[in-house]
């Protein structure tokens, strides 16, 4: 497993030539949204006051409340640990300032291809969203592509936040209005089709609420339905839904305040008997509806199961979602993403995983063993060759 490379099919990471959009060092580990949501569990601090801290203040009061007062225990706190000890930093100083130093000695490019050769990464997703102003004129001006960062269009406002984003396609020159009319679903298309010419994504995705109701008359569901399907399989470029995300359960918290639900399976199943020819990928954020998500998949091949997303990725939860997909799917799913939104991440989440992987792969083959299966060596880095992208670039090429 150590040995193979891998595909990470969801990431909030970004290439060099995205600047300051790419999150990488120790401060930014420590105010990591994880982090945040967890700190201000344990003070009365307004947030406002924590917000209004530098990123070295917010860190230093991570730091000296999560790791000095309080063992790291928790899985975020931990993966920060893993990325030092990985680097070879010493952990036993507890020197937040001596890390620094390490951090303040790198050029960009050159801890790109030390943390991708540590977590033997052969590319990941970016999610690139045409909605961000800065990331748009990164694509507007010309951008250098890297081949082991591959895009996204990330989608999220035109389906979840139509009354504000038609606003923002009108501005781009688009002929739409808030009345989803015929015009404007085909200028939506005609946006959709300009954002796959220009970044070329491997998927166009959008996170969705657990309210998400597909047929329905929300202009999510007639988005989906009169556009987005039309030109997923026109283009060749699965829609993968992240379903469950509740936006802002907290909003004091900001990006770390988003919560979860459980959503309505039967929206999944409408869209995967409904649109046979269509591709899905797909990730749930509730655990509960993680044993329906992998029976669904194996009644619809055109859904691809991916990840252990957010509340999931801590290693009690990828057991048993690993095992009940393997059990259920054999090898026809993507066990995880790291959904790094720091570099450095990359490390911990995936040597994290690949221990639980690893764990539950081992019972499996032992199982069969048991029955007098042989297998050999090759064969196993065959299968792990599949779980960590093989399926998934399978997948893609499929034509149903
Ligand atoms: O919608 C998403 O891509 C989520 O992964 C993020 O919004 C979330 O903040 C995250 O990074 C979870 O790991
Ligand atoms: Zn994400």
């Amino acid at each position: 497993m150590d040995e193979t490379p891998i595909v990470d099919v969801h990431t909030h990471l970004f290439d060099e030539s995205f600047g300051g959009l790419l999150l990488w060092g120790i401060d930014e580990l420590l105010t990591y949204h994880y982090l945040v949501a967890e700190v201000m569990r344990y003070t009365d601090m307004p947030y406002e006051k924590f917000w209004n801290m530098t990123k070295k203040e917010q860190a230093d009061f991570i730091w000296k409340t999560l790791f000095l007062e309080r063992s790291p225990i928790s899985e975020s706190n931990r993966g920060v640990l893993t990325v030092l000890k990985e680097l070879g930093l010493e952990l036993s100083t507890k020197n937040l300032d001596s890390y620094r130093e390490f951090f303040k000695g790198l050029k960009i490019g050159d801890y790109i291809d030390m943390v991708f050769d540590k977590a033997h990464i052969k590319y990941v997703v970016m999610t690139n969203d045409p909605f961000v102003d800065e990331e748009r004129k990164v694509w507007k001006k010309g951008h250098k592509a890297d081949s082991r960062f591959k895009s996204a269009l990330r989608i999220d406002p035109l389906l979840v936040k139509w009354p504000s984003a038609y606003l923002k396609l009108k501005e781009w020159g688009y002929d739409v209005s808030e009345k989803l009319t015929e015009k404007t679903l085909k200028e939506i298309k005609r946006f959709l089709n300009d954002w796959i010419d220009n970044m070329d994504p491997v998927y166009m995705a959008a996170s969705l609420p657990p309210t998400l109701a597909i047929p329905s008359d929300t202009e999510t569901s007639l988005i989906v339905e009169n556009a987005i399907v039309e030109v997923s399989k026109e283009r060749d470029v699965p829609f993968a839904m992240m379903i469950g995300a509740k936006k802002l359960t907290n909003p004091e918290l900001q990006l770390a305040g988003d919560s979860v639900g459980k959503a309505n399976i039967e929206s999944l199943e409408y869209l995967a008997r409904n649109y046979p020819h269509n591709k899905f990928i797909v990730t749930m954020l509730s655990r509960e509806n993680q044993h329906e998500l992998v029976v669904t998949a194996r009644k619809f091949r055109n859904l691809h199961v991916f990840g252990c997303w957010w509340f999931l990725n801590n290693p009690s939860i990828i057991e048993e979602m690993t095992r009940e997909r393997m059990e259920m799917l054999g090898l026809s799913f993507t066990p995880q993403h790291s959904d790094a939104r720091v570099l450095d991440q990359l490390i911990y989440k995936w040597k994290h995983s690949k221990e639980i992987i690893k764990k539950v792969l081992v019972e499996k083959y032992s199982q069969i063993i048991d029955s007098g299966w042989e297998l050999d060596e090759k064969e196993i880095s065959r299968d792990v060759k599949i779980l960590f992208g093989g399926e998934f670039e399978e997948f893609l090429k499929r034509d149903f």
